[in-house]
């Protein structure tokens, strides 16, 4: 039998905001600076991978070597435009069924963290009012190793004071239902991880997810 789910982790980027467009944007204004080709299906594969691992992605186009140096300027400048862009999130940007699932979840006494690569989810939270919200966060600023590897999500679990086995993973990402799964927790995939098949539950988003029967599974 399946351990009850006691805690709820969240991805952020897809899952409760979306600001993947935003990291898209600032990705696209760099790589058309350096005249590299950049396009939203190369963005796919930049969900959920850290910001130097994108930019390793987004340097398989590129006509010519970056010096490690050349490398975290264009990451530090790739950052600065997607700062700009996110300090205009507010609330409304909050993705469609996010707020009722967390209301949902805390008045059943189920505790609610996030686990995102995000170095800046400290911003993106206070930005959308919800800094205060969650029962813990974990972040890129916690972590040495990103999605698919479990760590943020372990340290979630474990900030929640919880086993693995007593979370479910919301996730909109293929490297975020991996770390998922490797980490030994149920993963609930929605957005562009709906049609992962490794997914323990899939929903389009979470306003069309059920979480009655995946509580209860
Ligand atoms: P930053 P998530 C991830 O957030 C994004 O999906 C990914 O595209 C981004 O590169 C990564 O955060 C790092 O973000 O540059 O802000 O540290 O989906 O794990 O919430
Ligand atoms: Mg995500």
């Amino acid at each position: 039998m399946n351990e009850k789910i006691l805690g709820v982790i969240f991805d952020l980027d897809g899952v409760i905001v979306s600001t993947d467009n935003c990291h898209y944007l600032a990705w696209k204004r760099m790589a058309d600076e350096e005249g590299i080709a950049f396009d939203r299906t190369i963005n796919e594969r930049l969900r959920g991978v850290s910001r130097m691992e994108s930019l390793a992605i987004i340097l398989e186009k590129a006509s010519r070597q970056y010096s490690e140096e050349e490398k975290r300027a264009m990451a530090a400048r790739k950052n600065g435009y997607y700062v700009e862009l996110i300090a205009s999130l507010t609330p409304n940007d909050i993705l469609p069924g996010a707020m009722d699932t967390l209301k949902l979840l805390k008045q059943r006494g189920i505790k609610v963290a996030v686990g995102s690569s995000s170095r800046n989810t400290p911003v993106i939270l206070k930005q959308i009012g919800l800094s205060e919200f969650f029962d813990a966060v974990a972040d890129g600023n916690a972590i040495q190793n990103s999605k698919p590897d479990p760590e943020v999500f372990l340290l979630a679990a474990k900030l929640l004071n919880l086993n693995p086995s007593n979370c479910l993973v919301v996730e909109d990402a293929d490297a975020g239902v991996q770390a998922a799964l490797a980490g030994k927790m149920r993963v609930l995939g929605v957005g562009s991880a709906c049609v992962n098949p490794t997914a323990t539950f899939a929903a389009e988003n979470l306003e069309k997810a059920d979480f009655e029967s995946i509580l209860n599974a």
